[in-house]
């Protein structure tokens, strides 16, 4: 008997890349997306238009064979150059080398790329179908097209992969309580764009192998490099509120103000920032937690329509690129559907917690603490235990974005890291004359060794000394 169609809704990042690889295993698959084909009609991407790509991302498209077409057009960033209010600037290096990188990625190309290869693995893509409503005990989905026109489509599996706002997640929430909680973040964000210079020289108006930072305590800048050389700027700050606000700050000229008392060196580089300000709208951060995200084998919700983070990790494409690799797994097995979705939950939930909560902390890390003394002091001596005990330390960073370590125990592990450094810190102010080889005992001492990444969670190189 042949295995029953899936359809996919939402032909986003997350669903382009589940229908390519469940189409490459043998699935029939249909990809359902609200919005035209942006091979044909140009990219309109409402949000940020690039993304950081880390390991758990890249783990997905090396799966789909899609790896190195994704590099080709990825920039790399070796770390976050923070630019400190008198116009200091600082590479806080994300790895230990350059092979412990993040590469900036453009949301539409990569788009366009998922969809050629779920197209190519067989999968049917249906473009400007919104879901709008769905009987989902009878498996009958409703489909509305831009001119209005309704359709409906018989489905016996459906997997929503459409996004925070997800309308399968809406529709199932008719048929049982899935304990949906949204935690809107008090802030929002702003996109600007810093434009490519005009000789190849001066391609990139700053350094292009970074992710940009200017940190000024309740609100911040971030840039990320785009190939052409341009930069996409997002601003986040408080909506309401004392200054800076976007209830303080509404119109252009307020905008420029702003970023001529605090962000005086980005200011000339954001030509149109005006333009962008008054063009842009006010984007809405929050975290979605789920209960429930599926009803028996009959649908099941992936990436942001299970699990929408903030972005301040730089993780959400990312986790649901990691869902796709764990739900494909255990589609491949001949398992009932309904236990391959109940065992993909338990596997990921635990996990995307974990990521939600690091995206928030990482917030304040990005804000306040990159310039703190104590903080960076924190940084540097994690940095040499890493050197001298490679197998009992690695950052909290490098966990996330370095390896496939389950989200759950990076934030684990750092915790007790955390822990160890301020104890062996304690009231210091700087590191000299503090005995490494103590550290290490007191490291080696008190914590497990880490699990060995080469067995089960690849990092991108080969293995380091051992420290024993
Ligand atoms: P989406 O990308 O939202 O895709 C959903 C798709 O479903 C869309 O194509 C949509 O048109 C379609 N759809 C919606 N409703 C319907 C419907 N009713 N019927 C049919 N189709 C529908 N993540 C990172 O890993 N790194 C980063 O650096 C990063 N930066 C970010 C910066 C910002 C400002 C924001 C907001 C997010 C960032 N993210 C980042 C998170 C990332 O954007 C998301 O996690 C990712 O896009 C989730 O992919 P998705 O496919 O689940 O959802
Ligand atoms: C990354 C890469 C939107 C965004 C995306 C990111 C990151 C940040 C701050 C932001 C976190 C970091 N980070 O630099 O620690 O690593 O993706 Cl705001």
């Amino acid at each position: 008997m042949p295995r029953p169609t899936v359809t996919i809704i939402g032909a986003g990042l997350v669903g382009a890349l589940l229908a390519t690889l469940l189409g490459q295993s043998g699935h029939r698959v249909r990809l359902v997306e609200k919005r035209a084909d942006p091979r044909r009609a140009g990219f309109a991407g409402g949000r940020s238009i690039n993304l950081a790509l880390a390991e758990r991302g890249l783990d997905a498209l090396r799966k789909a064979g899609l790896e190195a077409q994704v590099l080709a057009q990825a920039v790399m960033m070796r770390g976050r150059m923070v630019h400190e209010p008198n116009g200091t600037t600082n590479l806080q290096r994300y790895g230990l080398d350059d092979r412990e990188v993040i590469w900036s990625v453009s949301r539409g190309g990569l788009n366009m790329l998922l969809l050629d290869a779920a197209e190519q693995a067989g999968a049917r893509t249906h473009f400007g179908q919104a879901l709008v409503d769905a009987d989902l005990r009878t498996g009958t989905l409703q489909l509305q097209s831009a001119d209005g026109t309704c359709r409906t489509l018989e489905s016996a599996i459906t997997i929503g992969a459409d996004g925070a706002g997800s309308a399968l997640r809406a529709a199932m929430a008719h048929e049982s309580d899935l304990g949906e909680r949204t935690d809107m973040l008090a802030h929002g964000y702003k996109e600007l764009e810093i434009p490519p210079g005009p000789t190849e020289q001066t391609r990139f108006a700053i350094e292009a192998h970074a992710l940009h930072i200017w940190p000024r305590g309740g609100y911040m800048c971030i840039a990320l490099p785009n190939r052409e050389g341009s930069f996409t700027v997002t601003l986040f700050m408080p909506h309401a509120g004392a200054h800076p606000s976007f209830e303080t700050v509404t119109d252009a000229t307020a905008a420029s103000a702003l970023f001529e008392t605090s962000f005086p060196d980005a200011l000339p580089l954001i030509v149109d920032l005006k333009r962008d300000f008054q063009a842009h709208p006010v984007g809405m951060l929050g975290t979605l937690y789920l209960e429930r995200w599926h009803l028996d084998g009959r649908c099941l919700l992936i990436g942001d329509a299970s699990h929408a983070i903030v972005p301040f990790h730089g993780q959400g494409m990312n986790a649901g690129f990691e869902d796709t690799v764990c739900l494909a797994r255990l589609l491949a097995e001949p398992n009932d559907t309904g236990d391959a979705f109940a065992a993909f939950q338990a596997q990921r939930k635990p996990n995307t917690d974990a990521i939600a909560a690091m995206a928030l902390e990482n917030y304040v890390e990005m804000r306040d603490s990159v310039i703190d003394p104590h903080y960076l002091l924190k940084r540097e001596l994690g940095r040499r235990l890493a050197e001298h005990a490679p197998g009992h330390f690695m950052s909290r960073y490098r966990m996330v974005s370095f390896t496939r370590l389950p989200y759950a125990y990076a934030r684990e592990r750092g915790r007790a890291q955390d822990t160890l450094l301020e104890q062996l810190l304690g009231k210091r102010r700087q590191l000299d004359g503090l005995d490494m080889d103590a550290a290490a005992r007191t490291l080696r001492a008190s914590l497990p060794p880490l699990p060995n990444l080469h067995d089960e969670c690849h990092v991108l190189h080969p293995p380091p000394a051992s420290d024993l």
